[in-house]
């Protein structure tokens, strides 16, 4: 057996019951043997059974009181995965869904994520089986100071720096560093995705969507085409979804869709990005209510997004929302190209099927590495006490995406094949990790 089946083998049996953490081990690992067979010195150095296993993780509980005074107990997680190359670095995950063993698996992909961008910083998540959704703002401040009380004393700006990810936005992100700055006395930018009013970065929003987007059009290219005139699919209608939606508007593509968990909508005159926002970002609302706003748009609260006829296919709800039934939809209506702007949003099995057909699929370790990107660029800017326009920002961002998929493609023409962008991914981002964690003895 191969050192990379066998660490994946220990590895599953030794985390029972976490089948997301298994399954990007098992997406990741077997893809890295062709390098480690010529780097014979990571074995010897434990290299992998290191990197499995996070180097912190914590769970704590979160008491809190709702409006009618009843007391609720949720459960907080921060997994601290790997800091060989810099300060744990990821977001929190607030929704009923979460466990450890999602934590862990955005943790893992993480680590190769943000290596892939270049910047220093490591890998890290966190986030809590509350559910934001329905609750009052003070509710949500309630939970969140809860929240903090517990994690501060293991965050910093020099040693793990949250930020947002499903249910948590501006608003918890506010209260959270509100919290954080009250029981520190530090004002240090601990958290990015803040608001600008308080450092914040221009462009941190629009970051994770417009990066994916900027992906994908080297995609295009590749195919030597663009965004002008195609048929987007995006699902999802939150902060990757929106700003995806809009970037590839922007470069003359039609987006037909966007869902939310109820439902999904289908505007054959294109989404109306306004329309959205207003119910999503102002109203926190549901996205069935987009058809009373826009004549010809039709909701269904049955089937998914990726029944519509497209080009190309954005992902951008959560994990393991495509499957091999959804893949073989967008095969037969001849898709180019499914980037990822969730994580982890495509099946093992509809990931298989897709290359198989030649439909070019980009996991979201890569595609959607924008958003961690700029909140580097956002700690950046903190540390200096600066402030950067929203163009220089948004040029950095492109010149990341750009640099990504350069590493990528051309990584998985050496290890694999031209368009496996998995493999390119995932030794792409290893490479860095492991000659940092070589250099850096056995800790
Ligand atoms: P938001 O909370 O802003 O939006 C999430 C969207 O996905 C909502 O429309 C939500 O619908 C839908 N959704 C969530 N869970 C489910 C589910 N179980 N089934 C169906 N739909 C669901 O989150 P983000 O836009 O920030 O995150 C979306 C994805 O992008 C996640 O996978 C996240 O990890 C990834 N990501 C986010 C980054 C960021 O910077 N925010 C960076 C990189 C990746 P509903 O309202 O009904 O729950
Ligand atoms: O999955 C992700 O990369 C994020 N949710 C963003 C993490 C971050 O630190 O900005």
């Amino acid at each position: 057996m191969s050192y990379s089946m066998k660490v994946l083998e220990d590895t599953k049996a030794k985390n029972p019951g976490q089948p997301e953490f298994h399954q990007t081990l098992t997406e990741i690992l077997p893809t890295l043997q062709p390098y480690l067979d010529e780097h014979r010195e990571c074995e010897k150095a434990g290299i992998l059974e290191r990197l499995v296993e996070p180097e912190r993780q914590i769970i704590f509980r979160v008491p809190w009181v709702d409006d009618s005074g009843a007391v609720h107990v949720n459960r907080g997680y921060r997994v601290q995965f790997n800091s060989a190359i810099g300060p744990y670095k990821g977001g929190l995950r607030f929704h009923p869904s979460v466990t450890l063993s999602t934590i862990k698996f955005l943790g893992f992909e993480q680590i190769f994520k943000n290596s892939l961008t270049g910047l220093p910083i490591g890998g890290g998540k966190g986030g809590s089986d509350f559910d934001p959704k329905g609750k009052s703002d003070r509710e949500v401040m309630g939970f969140c100071q809860s929240f903090m009380n517990e994690l501060y004393r293991h965050i910093g700006a020099d040693t793990d720096v949250p930020a947002g990810d499903i249910g948590v936005g501006a608003r918890e992100i506010g209260y959270m560093y509100g919290q954080y700055k009250r029981l520190t006395g530090l004002v240090d930018g601990t958290y990015t995705g803040k608001s600008l009013c308080y450092g914040g970065s221009l462009a941190r929003k629009e970051a994770t969507g417009y990066g994916l987007v900027y992906f994908a059009e080297q995609i295009l290219s590749s195919l030597k085409t663009t965004f002008q005139g195609k048929r987007v699919l995006v699902s999802g209608a939150g902060n990757v979804a929106i700003y995806a939606a809009e970037k590839a508007t922007q470069l003359g593509a039609k987006v037909l869709t966007v869902s939310d968990s109820s439902g999904y909508v289908l505007d054959p005159d294109g989404i109306d990005l306004e329309t959205v926002k207003l119910i999503k970002e102002k109203q926190r609302g549901r996205i069935s209510e987009y058809v009373k706003h826009r004549k010809g748009a039709e909701y269904f609260d049955k089937g998914s997004v990726w029944q519509v006829p497209c080009d190309v296919a954005l992902p951008c709800a959560t994990q393991n929302e495509l499957n091999e039934d959804d893949a073989k939809v967008l095969i037969k209506n001849n898709c180019l190209a499914v980037a990822e702007g969730s994580n982890m949003s495509t099946t093992l099995e509809a990931v298989e099927l897709l290359h198989k057909s030649g439909v070019i699929y980009a996991p979201g370790k890569a595609s959607n590495a924008g958003g961690v990107a700029v909140s580097a660029l956002e700690m950046a800017q903190n540390s200096g006490r600066l402030f950067w326009p929203f163009e220089e920002v948004d040029k950095k961002l492109q010149g990341i995406m750009q640099n990504i998929y350069k590493q990528v493609s051309e990584t998985a023409e050496h290890y694999a094949t031209k368009n496996d962008l998995v493999a390119g991914a995932n030794i792409g981002g290893f490479v860095k990790v492991c000659e940092v964690m070589m250099l850096q003895g056995i800790i």
